[in-house]
């Protein structure tokens, strides 16, 4: 049994607990990671899904529909929404985006918003461990929304295995400097706005251009034809989905990528750890603090400073604590 209260009333189904970790894991706290490592054996059940797309393509409108969808399946869905913020004004955008709190009241849905604010990725670091903490909840679907441009796209497959790119009629020739990215990630493109004129031209393009661009060799990107306006599509765009899941559980191809994935994890969560103790060595260190300023009168130059610093860190037998 974990010790953890808070983990506890997790693996219970307590939406406060679910609450509080989701605040802790974005925060870097350190109690976070013991409450991963608990978790982590009640993940890598729920379908994961990632919306990425344009500004104001209707993400989140559709993904609205999509949850209504999968509540009637009874299905439980969690929502991760990656917000854009700017680093100038540093907060949200755009007066007119659907924001995601839907579903009032209904104990099968989850939403939770992240902000990308001063993480070099488009999707924050927490956003792996968001959806990690939604699965162990119990959710069936976790979906995430992010922003598409450029890097912000790409990194939504670290978290996702079944990448829907939502588009609109006339993207016009925006949508071909897109494109090349866009065919990176997309398992699926959803039309939206279908309810716009332009909707079947659109679709018949995508079409042409994912049997040439797909980029996977056992896989082209599905294209749906929806509207988020008037509910239609959905269907279709989740059976979709759930023939990308069948498809990832038995192709080799996908199966590498996603091991590829935890080791990208892996690596990055070490260079995470080792700089959180750097930045404490650089700070507690009397001997290191006298390093920098000797580096900073030109006494010692940096490359001979960097590799003393290094030296400082404990070797693999020592313990960190007899540092
Ligand atoms: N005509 C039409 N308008 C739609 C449809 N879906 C969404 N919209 C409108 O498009 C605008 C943007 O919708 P959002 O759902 O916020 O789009 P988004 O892609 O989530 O936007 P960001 O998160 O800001 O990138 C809103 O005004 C919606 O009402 C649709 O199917 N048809
Ligand atoms: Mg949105």
């Amino acid at each position: 049994m974990p010790a953890d209260p808070l983990v506890k009333g997790l693996l219970a189904g307590d939406r406060m607990a679910l609450a509080k970790l989701i605040t802790q894991v974005e925060s870097g706290a350190p109690l976070a990671s013991d409450a991963l490592r608990v978790i982590y054996p009640h993940t890598g059940r729920a379908i994961v899904v990632g919306f990425a797309g344009p500004l104001g393509v209707g993400k989140s409108s559709l993904i609205s529909r999509l949850v209504t969808f999968l509540r009637k399946k009874d299905l439980k869905v969690g929502i991760v929404a990656v917000d854009p913020s700017s680093p100038f004004s540093g907060g949200a955008v755009l007066g007119d985006r659907v924001r995601l709190d839907l579903h009032p009241g209904d104990k099968g849905v989850f939403v939770r918003s992240m902000a990308t604010r001063g993480q070099s990725g488009g999707l924050s670091q927490g956003t792996r461990d968001t959806v990690r903490l939604m699965e162990a909840f119990g959710m069936d679907v976790v979906i995430v929304e992010t922003v598409g441009s450029g890097q912000t796209d790409v990194n939504i497959r670290d978290v996702a295995t079944s990448r829907v790119v939502v588009l609109v009629p006339h993207l016009g020739d925006d949508v071909q400097s897109l494109k090349a990215g866009l065919f990176e990630i997309a398992d699926i493109f959803a039309v939206n706005k279908s309810d716009l004129p332009g909707s079947s031209d659109a679709v018949r393009h995508l079409r042409e251009m994912a049997s040439i661009m797909s980029s996977r060799a056992n896989w082209k990107p599905d294209v749906v034809e929806c509207s988020a306006l008037n509910g239609t599509g959905l269907d279709e765009l989740w059976s979709k989905i759930e023939r990308h899941e069948a498809f990832v559980r038995q192709d080799e191809d996908a199966r590498a990528e996603s091991k590829e994935r935890l080791a990208k994890e892996l690596r990055e969560l070490v260079s995470r750890k080792f700089e959180v103790r750097l930045s404490s060595m650089m700070s507690e260190d009397s001997k290191v603090r006298e390093l920098v300023e000797r580096v900073q009168e030109g006494e010692v130059d940096p490359y001979t400073g960097s590799e003393l610093i290094l030296g400082r860190f404990p070797t693999r037998r020592e313990s960190p604590r007899r540092r």
